[in-house]
């Protein structure tokens, strides 16, 4: 009687384990037959029923048939669970043969470029990079340069004031100022920066452009010296064969002045279309400092005296990256920065 319910208890929980499809069922079926208020439980509590001298025979089948159901089901749930694992797998399965994904990477301005490389010929000829402010007070622009209160830059049609005393700086000069004022000498510096002025937008011009600006203050310092630095620098910048021309010119801070040009680097001096059939390119200002301004600085012009040059940057990197308007440079199109 006994042994007939067990047999038909294992019977239907093996039948029950065959048919489940999810481990919550396997589960179930553990608890509902094996747990405390499960069917064997059940069955040992009724073991009062049986006669004591069968007691120890119907104990032993009801554990056999714990272990047996016990078996089936550890076999079952170690099964689903491989197939829960291998499914899973299969979903997270990496393709390494499909194409990466493009790294965007950033890219240099050619300003940059040009700047870096500007920076570099003069570090080589053992220059300091020195940068100072934007916005400066009217006596570093102007007073101390030698530009007089009457003279047309000073006009607030070329100038960006912020207060009467107090505007955006028109050259980095003023950066040379107050380097000549902490009054240690010898100087060799350049100012790199950005510098403002009230132009409006065309292909050569722009209200912000950058500047690099050269100082050297020593004893004997010459025109000589001017002249050997900036071909030298000519020819590293352009290439070897590069030479150079001094015109006469003005400045209110040098005395004398000159602008440079350049030979072509096109046609080599011959005159093209690059070079408008000049075969030279003006590329540079520059002169001897004037003796006033070394003064006003705090330096005696009879013990010293010094060269100075200016660049525009965007002239540069126009000039040296054929690029024929000076306004795709502050654009930042992608495909045009690309190129550089
Ligand atoms: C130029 C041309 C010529 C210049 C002068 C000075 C200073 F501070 F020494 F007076 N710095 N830069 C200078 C001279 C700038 O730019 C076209």
């Amino acid at each position: 009687m006994m042994k007939e319910k067990l047999e038909q208890i294992k019977a239907e929980a093996l039948r029950q384990i065959e048919a489940s499809d999810a481990l919550e069922k396997l589960n179930e079926i553990k608890v509902n037959y094996l747990g405390k208020k499960g069917e064997l439980t059940a069955v040992l509590k009724s073991m009062k029923d049986v006669a004591p001298e069968d007691r120890p025979k119907v104990g032993q089948l009801v554990n056999e048939t714990r272990e047996e159901i016990e078996k089936v089901l550890e076999a079952s749930v170690k099964k689903m669970e491989r197939a829960v694992r291998e499914a899973k797998l299969k979903t997270e399965v990496i393709d390494v043969t499909l194409p990466s994904k493009k790294n965007k990477m950033g890219h240099r301005h050619p300003n940059t470029i040009a700047l870096e490389e500007v920076e570099r010929i003069f570090i080589g000829m053992g220059y300091e990079v020195v940068e100072g402010p934007d916005v400066e007070k009217d006596y570093y622009n102007f007073e101390a340069l030698n530009i007089p209160a009457d003279h047309p830059a000073k006009d607030e049609q070329d100038t960006f004031y912020i207060t009467g005393d107090i505007l955006l700086r028109t050259q980095t000069s003023s950066t040379q100022v107050h380097e000549m004022e902490k009054g240690k000498l010898p100087i060799r510096m350049i100012a790199p920066g950005r510098v403002f002025r009230s132009d409006e937008v065309d292909a050569t011009h722009s209200p912000s452009f950058h500047q690099i600006e050269g100082l050297v203050i020593d004893k004997h310092i010459t025109f000589a010296d001017l002249k050997g630095t900036l071909a030298e620098f000519a020819k590293e910048l352009f290439g070897e064969d590069t030479k150079v021309k001094f015109r006469p010119h003005h400045f209110p801070f040098t005395e004398p002045s000159a602008e440079m040009d350049v030979t072509c680097f096109k046609c080599g001096g011959k005159g093209c279309r690059f070079c408008k059939g000049e075969g030279w390119i003006e590329i540079l200002g520059c002169g001897m400092v004037h003796p006033h301004v070394l003064e006003m600085s705090g330096i005696d012009p009879e013990q010293y005296t010094g060269f100075a040059f200016g660049v525009g940057l965007e002239r540069i990197a126009l000039l040296k990256y054929e690029i024929d308007d000076m306004r795709l440079l502050y654009e930042n199109d992608i495909r045009f920065l690309k190129q550089f």
